[in-house]
């Protein structure tokens, strides 16, 4: 059976890459719901009910695990929907906060994410959670997640990051959770405006050795060969022209649901 991974829209690729190239004998099934997208600008009860129709279509594809490749989707609406399904639901912040809380020397985190997820401040809890010590500071960026699925000439791209990134140069920290799945498809951007002594955390990797591990523990790893489908709820040839560069996969081919 695959693993189900759910988005918005594109940035769950970023997640997807990381979990095919730790579990590659796993079979996956994507959907971005680029219809609804952003996500990041709704009421957590939108954004329960757009990520339920997203859950129901996974399960229909008789998924074993479902990851949400969306902050905002794990901020708003995991606990609730966690309750309606057997299958573990494997959410991104969980797995951000335990990584930032290793990595970070001076106890000084800071997080760029949508606006619903910094208004919920999933992030600060969860990272108190694990160490009441470090302070979080959260940049609400509703710009950048819609830049990156417009995917703008270098130069715009550029432009908009630097503005959106300025508040943080002022601020004290050693550590930069990307709080939103999109932001790795800004990754040169967002490196070129952030100082370099910062460390730059993609919680992905987390998520990636997370699954792996709840799998094993379940004894539910695949043993290949590997199948991915792609669906989305909006263009798919557009989805699938970036899909295509993102996953280094030419054969790659969304559907549109
Ligand atoms: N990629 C989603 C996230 O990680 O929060 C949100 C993108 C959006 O819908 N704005």
């Amino acid at each position: 059976r695959p693993i189900g991974v759910l988005d918005s829209g594109l940035g769950g690729l970023t997640v997807l890459k990381k979990v095919i190239a730790k579990l590659p004998e796993e079979s996956t099934v994507f959907i971005g719901d680029q219809a609804n997208m952003p996500y990041g600008d709704r009421s957590k009860e939108e954004i329960i009910e757009l990520t339920r129709a997203s859950v129901k279509f996974l399960l229909k594809k008789n998924v074993k695990t479902i990851i949400f490749g969306c902050n905002t989707a794990t901020a708003a609406a995991m606990p609730t929907i966690q309750k309606e399904v057997s299958q573990q639901i494997i959410g991104v912040i969980q797995s951000g906060a335990l990584a930032a809380s290793k990595q970070t020397k001076n106890n000084k985190v800071a997080v760029i994410g949508t606006t619903a997820t910094t208004l919920s401040h999933a992030y600060r809890d969860e990272i108190h959670f694990r160490n009441g010590d470090i302070e979080v500071q959260e940049f609400a960026q509703p710009l950048l997640a819609p830049l990156a699925e417009e995917d703008p000439d270098e130069d715009t791209k550029l432009k908009v990051v630097s503005q959106s990134l300025a508040p943080l140069k002022e601020a004290d920290f050693d550590t930069l959770i990307l709080g939103c799945t999109h932001y790795p498809l800004l990754l040169n951007e967002i490196q070129a405006c952030i100082s370099s002594n910062k460390f730059i955390l993609d919680p992905a990797d987390q998520v990636a050795q997370y699954t792996y591990n709840v799998l094993k523990r379940d004894q539910m790893l695949a043993k290949g060969p590997a199948k991915h489908e792609y669906y989305t709820t909006g263009n798919a040839r557009k989805f699938t022209e970036i899909a295509r560069q993102w996953m280094n996969d030419p054969s790659l081919v969304a559907e549109h649901v």
